[in-house]
């Protein structure tokens, strides 16, 4: 297991479409357990597999549970996944690793099912609402090269754009101190 580095916003490799996964492999196994120990070790609870430089179309969830801890129990992975319905509306502050201390208010569906495969190949079918919901949206955005910060309105990508150097000049300081 290892903890792999993550790639930032603006990295272009972000913008990647990724590729469907064939070969449900130990490759594939290994990078799941990899991409795992990552987000927890980074405070994530989604992380896609582009946002560690693997252009495949492969998630990880981690949702916390009540007492706000993450129980490997609950890792879910999941593989090609495809939206086979969405209806609702709801308006959630996103953050992602990709774009470290950055968040803001993005709409999504309330309610989405997903069509995928867990590490094995197997056929799945996943009905979320709420916190997952969102998760699952994002991280499906991920694999079609979308960050949230570009669903975002002009107005507040300006916003984002202005704060992303003071959040970027703090880190190069950090490092150095
Ligand atoms: C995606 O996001 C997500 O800025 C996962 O400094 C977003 O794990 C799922 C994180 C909203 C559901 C709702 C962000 C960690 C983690 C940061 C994350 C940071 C440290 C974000
Ligand atoms: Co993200």
């Amino acid at each position: 297991m290892a903890i792999l580095p993550i790639v930032k916003y603006p990295d272009k490799r972000l913008k990647t479409k990724s590729q469907k996964v064939w070969e449900f492999d130990e490759n594939l196994h290994a990078l799941l357990d990899d991409m795992y120990e990552t987000m927890i070790a980074t405070n994530g609870i989604g992380l896609a597999a582009i946002q560690v430089a693997k252009p495949i179309c492969a998630l990880i969830i981690t949702l916390p549970r009540e007492d706000g801890e993450q129980y490997e129990e609950d890792r879910l992975e999941i593989i090609n996944p495809t939206l086979i319905n969405a209806t609702g509306a709801s308006l959630y502050q996103e953050g992602c690793l990709s774009v470290p201390g950055f968040y803001e208010e993005i709409e999504r569906f309330a309610e989405v099912s997903v069509a995928y495969q867990n590490r094995f190949g197997e056929e799945k079918v996943l009905k979320a609402d709420g916190l997952l919901a969102i998760a699952i949206q994002h991280e499906m955005d991920h694999l079609n090269g979308v960050l949230f910060v570009d669903k975002l309105p002009l107005l507040r990508r300006k916003k984002f754009e202005k704060e992303l150097k003071r959040i970027q000049k703090e880190q190069k300081s950090s490092q150095t101190n």
